[in-house]
């Protein structure tokens, strides 16, 4: 079996220094319980910083702390304070997590961040390079190791990668703004599967790839060369069972048995039974929105005084990057807003906001999430939210309403909250009243289905579909492989190649023999194709035909001189080699005027396509358009078209980045075929990377080598991946 290993930036377990050695205690998280199941059933290591500075340990001591660790199946990565303080502190989240919380105003992009983060990117990645097998699958966990896929799948490509992403994949407006974007897309695409909290993050990520790399996507499959790549939206999940199970242990407590906070908060409701309690938790942090919270719930007081001395809001913070300047202002803002709600509607008896600024024993979060009767969460940006989610599992008797920032990802499976928009305080103001005054019923009918969904797709679910998902992106790979050429079958090809008396070899030009160019004009032949189709042509037993959909003028320029044949315009013009050129079919060109005015229009409304005229044909070229642009546009030409061709005998041929329309009767697999003739050819090969080459695949005989240039779906008997293969291939032939 394959065993599944984890990377993350944090270990899933906490260090602490004792008097004499060191303990090891289980981190409570979320991504700890959800994957701790995982690593451990399939036999996998957990890669990650153990959370204590090197320099502050000896060399004895960092083997104790590797051994200890190897108990428990991890393998620590350790980092000195100046590579924490560079990679972690500054670039992740000083450039990073700003950014892709659209938080731009607050990125700091300083150089030596990113060639931090590329050193202990690389760090992590040869960690797990020392442990990973071939047919293993790693699954690397967020925004801090970005590179890493890349950087394992260079070296060992036979290793299942996924990648998951716990915070927001920006749009492609906001992403553009790092200078290192078209890094950090490139390794994560060194991943087999990426997954997002939401299907926005998915498609924002989407659209990056695209306009950056220029790969294509269809559905949610992403075509690079050699490779398909799945990404999906795996909303994360809570371990709902252990917090139904304490909060219901909670209920049975006696009042010896309860916690100090807890019996605090039960006198709070001795006062008056309609006495309320409102409650919000979050990391400090400025994504959270708790200045927003703070100032819509001063405007709740004043706009809704009967509540006065009903309800508090407890907020619980928990302190974290509180060095950095940022939180160091924002810790402050919210100390003096707390103290102004405080002072203006507090009393002796009465304290509007209570606030704790620390972590609290996990037992009290559970006390928390049962007393209070209104969960407020109002982030400006969250990945996800998971407190919204732990909030629901606590409420046992179904009673409480949940009011949710529509900026959460949470709220996707959350329909049935509240649902506010963090910046309009004043509709904060009336939710917070919505949810005080909801009658007990509705809130019971809301929280019953709330409760089914985060119960059906908890963590264990969440970390089970996405190891699903990697298997299954295992199998459409497999599928796309193929029909891939291996050395064995290469063998085979030059071997009866070598022994064929006469041989007819039909090559593409474009895409096959060489790559694209953002300029047709400029792809003309490189020294090395030169050399390669002279030494085809050398041998007598040999006919080689470049058979392509380009004009006839460009064709006889570039390969004018060598001793090939030319077919043109996807089969319209034959020159045999030392002849003129000859039509092979009567074909009308009267079409031209009709077409050209919707191309042309085609071209004026979008900004980087261009109109090639050949003779039979006229193409729209999109290549250097807006790709998204430039494939709505192509969509919406297509169904013009359909509805102009009809009375003409028309095709419509799209290839890649163009869509030509031509005369119809002709294709190149007619083309080839009346090539071929009535000759007994012992050997045929036909290379080609589009749908136009498809027609040769089609209706050359079933005893031709047909190879498709790409992964895409084919009806070659073989492909290859790209041009340089295309190549090789030639060159093993040529060497005969
Ligand atoms: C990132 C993304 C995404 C909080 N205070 C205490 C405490 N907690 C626990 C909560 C909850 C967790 O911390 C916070 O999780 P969130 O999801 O709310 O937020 P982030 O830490 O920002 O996490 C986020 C998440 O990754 C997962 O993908 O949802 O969007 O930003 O579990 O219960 N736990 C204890 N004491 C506390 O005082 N024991």
């Amino acid at each position: 079996m394959s065993k599944i290993h984890i990377v993350s930036n944090r270990l899933p377990l906490s260090i602490s220094r004792e008097e004499e050695s060191f303990e090891l205690s289980p981190s409570v998280g979320g991504l700890a319980t959800g994957m701790r199941s995982i690593y451990k059933e399939y036999g996998g290591k957990w890669i990650g910083w153990p959370g204590l500075a090197k320099d502050d340990l000896t060399e004895d001591e960092i083997v104790e702390i590797d051994d200890k660790l190897v108990t428990e199946d991890c393998l620590a990565v350790h980092l000195s304070k100046e590579e924490i303080n560079l990679y972690y502190e500054g670039f992740s989240n000083n450039v990073i997590w700003p950014l892709f919380h659209y938080f731009a105003q607050f990125c700091d992009y300083n150089p030596d961040y990113w060639e931090a983060y590329k050193k202990v990117n690389q760090k992590f990645a040869q960690k797990a390079l020392e442990t990973v097998d071939d047919g293993d699958i790693v699954w690397i966990h967020d925004y801090q190791l970005l590179l890493v896929p890349e950087m394992i799948k260079s070296v060992k490509p036979n290793v299942t990668i996924g990648f998951f992403l716990h915070i927001p994949f920006p749009s492609f407006e906001v992403f553009r703004i790092l200078p290192w974007r078209n890094e950090l897309i490139k390794g994560m695409l060194g991943s087999d599967l990426i997954g997002f909290h939401t299907y926005d993050y998915e498609r924002h990520f989407f659209s990056s790839v695209r306009r950056l790399l220029g790969y294509e996507i269809s559905f949610n499959e992403i075509h690079l060369e050699d490779r398909i790549i799945l990404a999906d939206a795996f909303p994360m999940g809570i371990d709902y069972d252990k917090f139904e199970n304490l909060a219901k242990d909670i209920t049975h407590k006696s009042l010896q048995e309860k916690s100090e906070l807890h019996r605090e908060l039960e006198k709070y409701f001795l006062v008056s039974p309609d006495r309320k309690l409102i409650l919000s938790i979050d990391r400090l942090d400025y994504t959270k929105g708790i200045p927003n919270r703070l100032h819509a719930f001063e405007k709740f007081l004043n706009k809704y005084p009967e509540f006065r001395n009903q309800v508090s809001l407890i907020m619980l913070v928990v302190p974290s990057r509180d060095e950095v300047e940022q939180y160091k202002l924002l810790k402050s803002e919210i100390d003096e807003l707390v103290g102004r709600i405080n002072g203006q509607y507090g009393d002796v008896n009465y304290t509007p906001v209570w606030y704790f600024y620390r972590s609290l024993p996990f037992e009290n979060l559970i006390e928390l999430y049962s007393t209070s009767d209104v969960a407020l969460i109002t982030p400006v940006r969250d990945g996800m939210n998971l407190v919204a989610k732990e909030y629901i599992a606590c409420r046992v008797n179904q009673s409480g309403v949940l009011v949710i920032s529509e900026m959460a990802g949470a709220v996707k499976e959350l329909g049935e909250a509240i649902i506010i928009n963090p910046n309009n305080e004043d509709e904060i103001a009336d939710s917070i009243n919505q949810a005080l005054t909801m009658p007990l019923d509705e809130q019971r009918r809301r929280m019953k289905y709330l409760q089914s969904r985060i119960r059906r797709y908890d963590v264990f679910k969440w970390s089970g579909e996405f190891i699903k998902g990697l298997k299954k992106v295992e199998g459409i790979q497999q599928h796309f492989l193929a029909k891939r050429i291996t050395s064995s079958l290469s063998k085979e090809l030059v071997e009866k190649f070598a022994s064929a008396k006469k041989r007819a070899i039909f090559l593409d030009y474009d895409g096959t023999l060489v790559g694209f160019n953002n300029d047709p004009q400029a792809a003309s032949p490189d020294e090395e194709l030169h050399k390669l189709i002279t030494k085809l042509e050398e041998n007598e037993k040999n006919t080689v035909t470049i058979i392509s959909g380009r004009d006839r003028e460009t064709l006889e320029k570039w390969l004018g001189n060598h001793k090939v044949n030319l077919i043109v315009e996807h089969g319209v013009w034959l020159k045999k080699i030392g002849e003129d050129w000859k039509m092979l079919d009567n074909i009308s060109s009267t079409w031209k005027p009709t077409i050209r005015p919707l191309l042309e229009n085609f071209v004026d409304r979008t900004p980087g396509t261009f109109i090639e005229e050949k003779n039979y044909s006229l193409v729209w070229h999109y290549r250097n358009a807006e790709p998204e642009q430039g494939e709505l546009r192509a969509n919406e030409l297509k169904d013009e078209l359909r509805n102009m061709i009809a009375n003409h005998n028309l095709e419509i041929m799209e290839g890649n980045k163009v869509i030509e329309v031509k005369a119809g009767g002709i294709n190149k697999g007619i083309a080839a075929q009346r090539f071929l003739g009535d000759d007994d050819y012992d050997f045929i090969l036909a290379m080609g990377d589009d749908w136009t080459d498809e027609y040769m695949f089609r209706e050359l005989p079933e005893s031709a080598y047909t190879i498709k240039v790409g992964l895409k779906k084919t009806e070659a008997s073989y492909k290859v991946e790209s041009v340089k293969s295309v190549r090789n291939l030639l060159k093993s032939l040529g060497a005969e």
